[in-house]
């Protein structure tokens, strides 16, 4: 199969570009390396050294993955998008180029219209091109579990049946996002789905909880790392309580952390993509994938931390509540399904705590690195002034 994936340079983009590689198919990907120029803005970095876009390709054939065809642009550009899916005519393409941190869009204005106009622009460029110019395509796009919020009530996997005043229908389940950011996935869903609804576009729209993780298979085989934020705008919470915990700085529950999230390792989102490309929807379907494994508060995913470091290395481990810099229910009900990727084969390969080892043992390599990113670590994003 030949994949197009725009953000190939990411956490995510990376790692599947390496499994899919190893799995045969013949990739394409796309980055303008903005995720790269914004965490120096923050005066941060990768936590795991990466190379440049050009050394990680050469580091691809030399290890025997083969050639990785590689466009540099920005797909909130419609000129470019339209050109990389002419020339890449793909089965497949999978949108991880958006603008990803909460955090980063409540920095302010500018930061807003950035995330909103760039990401949405992104997906309409995605549509518009695939009508025009590859129709088959199926359109595999990240949105969130955010999207959804933290409804009293369960969660669907994005439809769900509703009686109201005598009548009943199957209608989208309401969005309810904290952040700019997690509304621009609640859009795009939307204009997935009208597009879909025109046009007959093949669609996989993925909610996919929080994902932590070091490695894959690929990357624990070869030491292609992929990168890994810690900072406070760019870092998800479990890679960053690990990152606190190796580097000696106090692990971060926010408020008082009975906050619930679905997550799930890197390894389970490339498998969990790899099934949904090798297993597209019919022709003019729209599916949705609630992505995730299980549902942890971050207070439980401090104590795994602290306990395993303890445990395994030795040394101590401390915990700190600091004030939320969120506005965010920190103890609510959360209960959202995730049947349709069993259905079609996904079981998690590793347990949390096996993995939550696997991150310390790999960042334990780079303490003194993730030392000097210390100054980063600390909230200074706050949604409303505090
Ligand atoms: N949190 C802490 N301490 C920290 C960092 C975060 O308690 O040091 C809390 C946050 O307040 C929040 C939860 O952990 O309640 C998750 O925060 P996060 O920064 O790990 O994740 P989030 O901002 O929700 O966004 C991340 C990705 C985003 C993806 C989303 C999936 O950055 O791209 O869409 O996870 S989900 O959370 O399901 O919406």
């Amino acid at each position: 199969m030949k994949v197009l994936i725009l953000g190939v340079d990411g956490y995510i983009g990376w790692s599947l570009a390496l499994r899919l590689m190893k799995m045969g198919h013949t990739v394409s990907g796309a980055d303008n390396f903005f995720t790269r120029r914004r965490v120096r803005e923050v005066g941060s970095e990768s936590a795991l050294p990466i190379g440049t876009m050009a050394g990680r390709i050469r580091e691809l054939e030399s290890s025997g993955f083969g050639d990785l065809e590689f466009f540099r642009g920005d797909v909130s550009n419609a000129d470019f998008m339209y050109r990389i899916i002419r020339e890449a005519q793909p089965d497949a393409v999978v949108h991880l180029a958006e603008q990803r941190s909460a955090p980063y869009s409540m920095i302010g204005l500018k930061q807003a219209t950035d995330t909103m106009v760039k990401n949405i622009v992104s997906t309409l460029n995605l549509v518009y091109a695939v009508k025009d110019a590859a129709p088959d395509t199926h359109i595999l796009k990240l949105g969130t579990m955010g999207e959804y919020g933290t409804p009293n009530i369960d969660i669907p996997e994005g439809f769900f049946d509703i009686e109201y005043n005598g009548r009943k229908d199957h209608l989208p389940f309401p969005k309810n996002a904290g952040s700019w950011y997690h509304w621009t996935k609640v859009h795009d869903s939307n204009n997935l789905m009208f597009a879909n609804r025109v046009w007959n576009l093949s669609v996989t729209d993925v909610m996919q909880g929080v994902v932590y993780g070091t490695r894959i298979d690929e990357i624990a085989e070869t030491g292609l790392y992929t990168r890994y934020d810690i900072d406070e705008v760019w870092g998800t919470v479990l890679n960053r309580f690990c990152a606190q915990a190796v580097s000696g700085l106090p692990i971060t529950p926010y408020g008082e952390g009975g906050q619930t999230r679905g997550f799930l390792p890197l390894e389970d989102s490339v498998t969990c993509l790899a099934i949904a490309l090798e297993n597209p929807p019919g022709d003019g379907e729209y599916r949705v994938f609630n992505q995730f494994d299980k549902a942890y508060s971050v207070n439980y995913l401090a104590e795994r931390v602290k306990e395993i470091y303890e445990r395994e290395f030795g040394k101590s481990a401390e915990i700190r509540h600091i004030d939320n810099p969120r506005v965010e229910r920190e103890s609510h009900y959360y209960h959202p399904v995730n049947e349709n990727l069993k259905k079609l084969g996904y079981r998690s390969k590793r347990t949390l705590d096996e993995e939550i080892l696997h991150m310390l043992q790999d960042l334990q390599q780079f303490v003194p690195r993730i030392r000097k990113l210390s100054g980063t670590i600390m909230p200074r994003t706050f949604w409303k002034a505090p």
